[in-house]
């Protein structure tokens, strides 16, 4: 492995070593003497190191520890509990060059937003410690004299958590720090094509964990493919799962959570739009298609994979689009002047030509010409060039999530049309408008502007901020994660009515004397 990046010093930091296991209760690692999956760097193609698979035996002994930690961890008031998850945060704090450093490594996206992945993991924990004293129920008045009615809400127990590869850490601490601060427990199977990014991650919170003299099982660890991920949805003993991926995963994980009755957080695909109206500021609608387009290499859920241009502004913005891709920069990750890094692996970058070829057979038009990069610099073979294809909505592939840096320039008239198209797709994440006009913005947001989960105004379609809800609508899948009160789902609610009176008066004012 060429070293030129300090890779090797920050493996070590963080506790990587050439084979690691990857069946973790809290602090304690399991050896399954099971295989190893090869995590291989993107980037320049080298093997980083190996992750040991978690088996059924590893997994059981998993749940039964966690089972046991939630009887503990529900016991510490909510506060105390914040006060560990800020300690995460700082901790989280030490290990940012370093942990943004492998995450750009392994899987791909600039060190830049490998940064700003654990800067949003920073935030998670900052905002879990203030819910941490925000774990709020209404109070109701009783119909009844001398009753009294409220709400609690309660930790569920297992979490069960289901992340994907292109945010290999962030998306796991919405989930576990809110979850944590909510008094349940965590089963985390990171990806298997980043799984070194959830071994370190392990690594960080079993420290601040024993150093507290917490129980095992408070956070736990297990690595593997989609077998591994339906010992969590199957399990009763899981109530939540909360997954990230694709719809076809997604589906097959709601219907296995589904088929016990127990409960699934879901954020799936997204085919996300920016509508750019004749009122818009150009440098801003231009800035922010470029980057929702082909940030982290149109690998977020984000992404900006649509761009429905007003007809009289149409010609301006695809030349300056053009201009705009020209200038691109792409490479290794590591190396802060390139702007776009590679995809995770051969088998996307198949996906990616399939789609460019798929589109053009039904009809669009290459504007900004795609490709796989080859010769120096580019031996992995994961490095592709971000493309525009003119194309209309309909398309088959317009119509799908591929997760490359191909964006899809569309026309439209009137914002009735253009609001149309943009909700004509199965999938409901991210949109956004670019508009300077009060009206057209405020008919965007309507209940008849966009269907998606996020809408903004002169911001692209990526980059949200952890203090909102996230998540969509639609084949999305409709979980919501990270701020507001999406805190709920990982809660159960109680209803509790209290008689201080001498009577037992009944609801509804029945009458039943003996
Ligand atoms: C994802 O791609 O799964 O809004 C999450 C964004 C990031 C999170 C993306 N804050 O682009």
């Amino acid at each position: 492995m060429a070293d030129q990046y300090g890779i090797k010093a920050a493996l070590e930091r963080l506790g990587i070593k050439a084979e690691n296991l990857g069946t973790s209760t809290g602090n304690q690692w399991v050896d399954t003497g099971k295989e190893y999956i090869s995590s291989y760097s993107p980037a320049d193609g080298a093997l980083i190191a190996k992750v040991q698979l978690t088996d059924q035996e590893a997994y059981e002994r998993v749940i039964v520890q966690a089972q046991e930690a939630f009887k503990k961890w529900r016991e510490i008031p909510a506060p105390q509990r914040g006060e560990i998850v800020r300690q995460i945060g700082n901790a989280l704090r030490e290990v940012k060059a370093d942990l943004g450093k492998l995450v750009s490594y392994e899987m791909g996206k600039s060190y830049q937003e490998g940064l700003g992945e654990v800067q949003e993991m920073i935030d998670i924990c900052d905002f879990a410690v203030g819910l941490s004293r925000q774990l709020y129920g209404l109070t109701m008045h009783s119909e009844r004299p001398s009753h009294r009615m409220y709400e609690q809400w309660h930790p569920l127990g297992i979490v069960g958590i289901i992340s994907a590869f292109n945010f290999p850490v962030a998306v796991w601490s919405w989930n576990s720090m809110i979850a944590m601060v909510c008094g349940d427990v965590c089963v985390w199977k990171p990806s298997e094509k980043a799984p070194l990014s959830g071994v370190a991650c392990q690594h960080i919170i079993a420290k601040v964990l024993s150093d507290n003299s917490l129980p095992e099982g408070i956070s736990a660890l297990i690595v593997g493919d989609y077998k591994v991920g339906e010992y969590l949805s199957k399990d009763h003993r899981v109530p939540l799962v909360s997954a990230t991926g694709s719809t076809r995963m997604g589906k097959l994980v709601a219907q296995a959570v589904g088929q016990r009755l127990g409960r699934s957080l879901l954020e799936l695909g997204g085919n996300n739009a920016i509508i750019v109206t004749e009122n818009a500021d150009m440098d801003i609608a231009i800035r922010g298609a470029l980057f929702g387009a082909v940030g982290t290499a149109g690998q977020r859920c984000t992404t900006t994979r649509r761009l429905i241009v007003q007809e009289g502004v149409y010609d301006e913005v695809k030349n300056r689009l053009v201009a705009a891709y020209g200038k691109l920069v792409i490479g290794n990750p590591l190396d802060e002047k390139n702007h776009v890094g590679p995809l995770i692996d051969q088998d996307a970058v198949k996906m990616y030509l399939i789609a460019i070829e798929k589109v053009k057979s039904e009809g669009g038009k290459e504007l900004v010409r795609g490709g796989v990069l080859q010769g120096e610099g580019y031996e992995s073979g994961c490095y592709v060039k971000p493309c525009i294809i003119e194309a209309e909505n309909h398309f088959e592939m317009v119509q799908q999530e591929t997760f490359a840096p191909i964006l899809y320039l569309l026309k439209y008239k009137t914002l009735d049309q253009a609001i149309e198209m943009q909700n004509a797709v199965p999938q409901g994440l991210s949109s956004a408008i670019m508009t300077l006009n009060m009206r057209e913005a405020e008919a965007f947001l309507s209940a008849a502007g966009s269907d998606c989960g996020i809408a903004n105004v002169n911001i692209g379609t990526s980059g949200a901020e952890i203090g909102g809800a996230f998540g969509g609508e639609k084949e999305t899948g409709g979980g919501r994660e990270s701020g507001s009160d999406a805190w709920k789902a990982y809660m159960r609610r109680q209803t509790n009515t209290i008689n201080y009176s001498t009577a037992l008066p009944l609801a509804q004012g029945i009458k039943f004397d003996i």
